[in-house]
């Protein structure tokens, strides 16, 4: 039986290329994000093998709808990617927009417990499923101006070591991914608003592109049934931690 996935963030970066890579593996894929327009023209392009699903991951109700809204022949979701998520700013905590903060942990925090919780009682019921989450090396490493997001990822760090935990005795996997520098994709457009500081984010670099967390997505799925990748650390080869920073007077 052909596995269904549901790939959360699916209108562009790591989301939109998971997508088109699952289902070219031969995956059945639901698709969601905000901006409808960009989930048909997935769907135009992929085929009755991609189901395009508005939504906001700020919509709890519709979150906890989810097991019993998904259109009938949909509603088994075997694996679960919690891809959607952002960064806002880049400002000091003690300067920076409250409201960027809240947004940052509604959607990285709150969106992908709720999505979580809603739909891990099918994956159990049935003993079978995988809930694979996009963490960052923000999550572990800090940086100026990471505050909220590193933390947001931090969140989901422990959380998906302590889904395992949960998870244990049933044949349900949980997998936390946590890249680096990652180009291609609308993240610093969206946490900058600027083209050109965006892309001189990138600048002289080779960075990690979403086909690369495509292709270890496909892996991460593939292993036999029996083995549960815990968490997966990468970087560009031209990133690597940076150690600690001093001021001198
Ligand atoms: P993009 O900005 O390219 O894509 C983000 C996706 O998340 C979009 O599809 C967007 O859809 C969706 N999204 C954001 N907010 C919401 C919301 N409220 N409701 C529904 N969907 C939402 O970013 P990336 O592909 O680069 O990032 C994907 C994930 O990977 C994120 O969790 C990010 O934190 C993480 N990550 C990114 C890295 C990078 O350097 N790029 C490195 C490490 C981790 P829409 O706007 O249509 O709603
Ligand atoms: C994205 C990577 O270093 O911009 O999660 O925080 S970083």
């Amino acid at each position: 039986m052909t596995d269904t996935v549901l790939v959360t963030g699916a209108t562009a970066g790591f989301g939109r290329a998971i997508s088109e890579r699952l289902v070219k593996d031969g995956y059945r894929v639901i698709g969601t994000g905000r901006r409808a327009e960009r989930l048909d023209a997935l769907q135009a392009s992929l085929g009755d093998a991609f189901l395009p699903l508005p939504l906001d991951m700020l919509d709890k109700e519709a979150l906890r709808g989810l097991p019993t809204e998904l259109p009938e022949g949909w509603r088994e979701v075997d694996v679960l990617i919690n891809n959607a998520g952002l960064a806002l700013g880049m400002d000091p905590a003690q300067t920076t927009n409250i409201d960027d903060w809240e947004r940052m942990i509604g959607t990285n925090v709150s969106g992908m417990v709720e999505i979580t919780r809603a739909l891990l009682p099918g994956m159990v019921e049935r003993n079978h499923g995988h809930v694979v989450s996009l963490g960052s090396t923000a999550g572990t490493y800090p940086y100026k101006g990471g505050n909220v997001y590193g933390a947001s990822k931090a969140f989901v760090s422990q959380f998906m070591r302590n889904l395992r935990t949960d998870l244990l005795g049933t044949r349900v996997r949980a997998t936390n991914l946590e890249p680096g520098l990652c180009g291609g994709s609308e993240f610093s457009n969206v946490r900058l608003g600027d083209e050109a500081k965006a892309a001189d984010v990138y600048r002289g670099t080779k960075p990690i592109l979403p086909e690369d967390i495509a292709e270890t997505v496909a892996w991460v799925l593939g292993l036999p049934e029996h083995v549960n990748i815990n968490r997966i650390e990468m970087m560009p080869v031209c990133q690597a931690a940076g150690g600690l920073s001093v001021v001198r007077d």
